[in-house]
């Protein structure tokens, strides 16, 4: 049995062509058009070889994170040696931080010219989903387009997972162009969000498919909760900041192209955006396709988004498919070095909204590493978008645990976006505008605006008592709050909320 040509494999005869050791990469950036049977396969295999005593561990990448089979049911066999560039999941994560898998947290544009110019090493696999492969290597994907054309470009052997469950007229959407390798570049040709500068398919070499897959397996992608109080009071704060910089004329009448991270809070300010009556109708250039935006465009608030995977709940993405006249023209899925490309955010001028994990007194943002230690997801695309992007926004609720944890610390114990990044940050608490700022003053508005009421003392207290410079500094005393945290369960142990929530 063969599909144009090639020949058609089980998934469990997919796993025993991988050897221990192999480099995979997998299509899906986030759960949207990940691989799905063969992974799954490798696991159950993995599971055997551990059985009997074998070793059997691969080398995982993919675009980002890549939903519950690849990050939980691969990781849950230990069948990951090593994995790049991003992960979410609950069972890697601990296996990253106890050091069992190797993790390469990194810049997700950096991904396709990493693989090309060998810097990983040999990629043994690519392993794709896809809705169509021609007898003459014309790949068309499905909901994600990620780092999967130089997967397929570089990989040595190559195996296509085609899945039925996923629309053929999603090809609509994409836009594939491979940057060749410097010296050979060129300008992008991106003017708009909506550019399009590709085809709608990936290229493969046929000599290398050696064998399809198939399957019929939806992404499975998890709901997104409804915003909470503090949610819609950091969005609030991020809308009436925005309509003050368009009164002020310091942001055109129409916008600019906004970037929204992952996660709930972002979501829900996409929202507001779109449900307040002075915003204009806007587009996006992002990395992901969200919830939220499906209904935006639907009202024609959102009137064009470019990013790399419609990562979107299965009754969205249905939505999507059954109006897809109305929303081909209006989406773009390219790869993500393009829909994350430095040179064209910065072009565009894009409004970039990233979330943080805590923000430091000086603006410094640590989104990726717990206590500076334990990894949380990572870096993703929100490093590509502050710094390139025309305004950088950070937002996060000023307590997390129930305030046994401020946002709000004096110096991050990590960073992944720094203070030359970093405009604005947004709590529930306000918004301070950092842009002209010293570091002194930083300091001064991020307390007073963004910090909780329960924490400001003490960081005005810190800066009070540190040692003189351009950023003042008590360095036996600037992560006694983390220090707190990891010994007494909170980062002031007699914390009380002034609000009640503590
Ligand atoms: O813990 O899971 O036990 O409840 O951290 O916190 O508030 O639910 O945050 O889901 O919005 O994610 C930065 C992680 C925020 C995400 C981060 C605890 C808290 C909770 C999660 P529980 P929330 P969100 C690409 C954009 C990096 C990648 C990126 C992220 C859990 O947004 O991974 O930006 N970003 N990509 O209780 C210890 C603290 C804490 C803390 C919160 N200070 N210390 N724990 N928590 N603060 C660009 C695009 O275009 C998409």
């Amino acid at each position: 049995m063969s599909v144009n040509s090639y020949p058609i494999i089980t998934s469990d005869e997919a796993a025993l062509l991988i050897k221990d050791g192999d480099t995979v990469s997998f299509s899906g950036f986030s759960p949207a058009g990940a691989a799905k049977v063969v992974p799954r396969a490798i696991a159950l295999r993995a599971r055997d070889e551990h059985t009997k005593g074998h070793r059997f561990k691969v080398r995982v990448l993919t675009g980002a994170s890549s939903g519950h089979i690849i990050d939980d049911e691969l990781a849950q066999e230990a069948a990951v040696s090593w994995r790049a560039p991003y992960q979410s999941g609950p069972v890697l994560r601990r296996q990253i931080n106890r050091q069992e898998v190797e993790y390469v947290d990194m810049h997700l544009s950096h991904v396709p010219q990493t693989v090309a110019e060998g810097f990983f090493g040999r990629i043994d696999f690519a392993v794709v989903e896809a809705t169509e492969i021609t007898s003459d290597g014309r790949v068309f994907l499905t909901t994600s387009i990620g780092a999967s054309p130089t997967y397929l470009r570089y990989a040595e052997k190559v195996i296509i997972e085609i899945n039925r469950h996923q629309s053929h007229r999603l090809r609509e959407m994409a836009d594939i162009f491979v940057m060749p390798p410097p010296p050979n570049r060129y300008p992008i040709h991106i003017y708009e969000p909506l550019t399009r500068i590709g085809l709608p398919y990936a290229i493969v070499d046929p000599k290398k498919v050696i064998g399809v897959v198939e399957s019929d397996e939806p992404d499975r992608m998890d709901e997104l909760a409804e915003p909470d109080e503090t949610g819609h009071q950091i969005a609030e704060h991020v809308v009436n900041f925005l309509l003050e910089e368009m009164h002020k004329d310091r942001l055109p009448q129409n916008l600019l192209p906004l970037q929204a991270g992952v996660g709930n809070v972002a979501n829900g300010v996409l929202a507001a955006l779109g449900s307040h009556p002075d915003i204009p109708p806007f587009r996006m250039y992002s990395e992901v396709f969200q919830d939220a935006m499906v209904d935006l465009m639907f009202d024609e608030t959102l009137m064009g988004a470019s990013a790399t995977s419609l990562t979107i709940t299965s009754h969205k993405l249905k939505q999507v498919i059954d109006n897809i006249d109305f929303f081909a023209p209006r989406i773009v899925l390219r790869p993500q070095e393009i829909s994350n490309h430095p040179g064209v955010i910065r072009r565009l001028g894009v409004i970039a909204m990233n979330t943080a994990i805590e923000i430091d007194i000086y603006g410094n943002v640590n989104s990726s590493h717990l206590y500076g230690m334990d990894i949380m997801n990572g870096i993703g695309g929100s490093g590509e978008f502050t710094r390139n992007s025309y305004l950088s926004i950070f937002m996060t609720p000023s307590i997390a645990k129930g305030g046994r944890i401020s946002s709000i610390v004096p110096m991050c114990p990590h960073i992944d976006n720094n203070e030359h990044s970093v405009q604005i940050v947004v709590t529930e608490q306000g918004l301070a505008d950092l842009r002209g700022l010293g570091p002194m003053q930083r300091a001064k508005v991020i307390i007073e605006k963004c910090a909780h009421p329960a924490y400001r003392d003490y960081l005005y207290q810190y800066i009070k008592n540190a040692r003189l410079g351009h950023i003042q500094h008590d360095l036996t005393r600037c992560f006694e709050l983390h220090r707190n945290l990891l010994e007494h369960g909170a980062m002031l142990p007699d914390f009380q909320t002034t609000n009640g929530k503590g």
